[in-house]
């Protein structure tokens, strides 16, 4: 499978400076920062710096160091914000997965019960 990376997606933008964000947590190859119409009391994106379009993507292409850097923010994230009590990640990839923005993003949701979510 080969990937397109546009480099102009919004994710991109922020990662360049161009858009503002607002930040959680800052890595040497993650960013973690809030959702900008969130869909629970904590709602956090984490990305990975590089250019990968979705999960699939970074898991063939990424080093090791990304891999295991983006994982570990994600939990960092989970951390700070408090959500001992649980939390959902979601990453929506490509077409049917409703994928908007096609920078890898993983969704952390949490601070109440969360609804069931299958489909
Ligand atoms: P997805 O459908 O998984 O690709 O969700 C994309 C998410 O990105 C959606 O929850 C809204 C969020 N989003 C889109 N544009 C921006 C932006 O400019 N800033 C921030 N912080 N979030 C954005």
């Amino acid at each position: 499978m080969t990937y397109a990376y546009d480099d102009q997606n919004v994710f991109a933008r922020i990662l360049r400076g161009e858009i503002p964000n607002d930040t959680v947590l800052e890595t040497g190859m993650s960013l973690a920062f809030n959702d900008i119409a969130p869909q629970a009391p904590v709602h956090v994106l984490v990305i990975p710096k590089g250019p990968y379009v979705c999960y699939d993507h970074f898991a063939a292409e990424a080093s090791d160091a990304e891999i295991v850097d983006f994982t570990r923010t994600i939990a960092r994230v989970c951390e700070m914000k408090g959500l001992e009590d649980g939390f959902r990640m979601i990453s929506n990839a490509g077409e049917h997965g409703v994928q908007e923005v096609p920078h890898l993003h993983v969704h952390i949701l949490g601070g109440r019960v969360l609804g069931r979510m299958l489909a």
